[in-house]
């Protein structure tokens, strides 16, 4: 995710909320349903627009918006990585900056029975990834949801048959 010079801070929130319902009937145990890095790319300073978090937020009893002065900027080093539950508020902060980039890379993994933010799926073709492991194959979209040990069926049919066969 790159931020660039003059960009405008973006609105804190929980990446939780994607699946707002879910996480309005669960808040405050909503459990860890998605999970996100930014990894430094480049040094990411606070100036440039480093991730902003608000400590604590995910043990907060009561859902709310925070203001960007309850937020602290999480600056990396290139190579370094914040690791942060989708239950904690933080959004991209403003790049203050006239001329350079904030370079980092998001990486988020999400509960299988949930659809992701983005559709990784639809970046290959069907059958593309056959030669990967089934790991990566549902890491991308490309496999079945197995929900053992828990009961209920697959999602999505594909692999169903090769579950059962298990
Ligand atoms: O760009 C950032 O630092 C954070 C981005 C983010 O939180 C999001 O897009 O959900
Ligand atoms: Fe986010």
């Amino acid at each position: 995710m790159y931020i660039g010079p003059g960009e405008k801070a973006q609105v804190l929130h929980n990446d939780a909320d994607n699946w707002w319902a879910f996480m309005k009937a669960t808040w405050p145990n909503t459990p860890e349903v998605t999970v996100s890095t930014m990894i430094g790319l480049d040094t990411v300073t606070e100036e440039l627009g480093a991730t902003r978090v608000v400590p604590g937020s995910h043990r907060n009893p009561e859902l709310q918006l925070y203001a960007e002065a309850e937020s602290v900027a999480a600056e990396l080093e290139a190579g370094d990585a914040l690791v942060y539950s989708g239950n904690v508020q933080h959004g991209g902060g403003a790049n203050r900056t006239k001329n350079r980039w904030r370079r980092a890379m998001h990486v988020s993994v999400v509960a299988g029975w949930l659809a992701p933010e983005e559709a990784a799926a639809l970046d290959f073709q069907l059958g593309e990834l056959d030669d990967q492991s089934e790991r990566v194959q549902r890491m991308l979209g490309h496999r079945s949801y197995d929900p053992r040990p828990h009961r209920g069926g697959g999602l999505w049919l594909r692999h169903v048959k090769a579950i059962e066969d298990n």
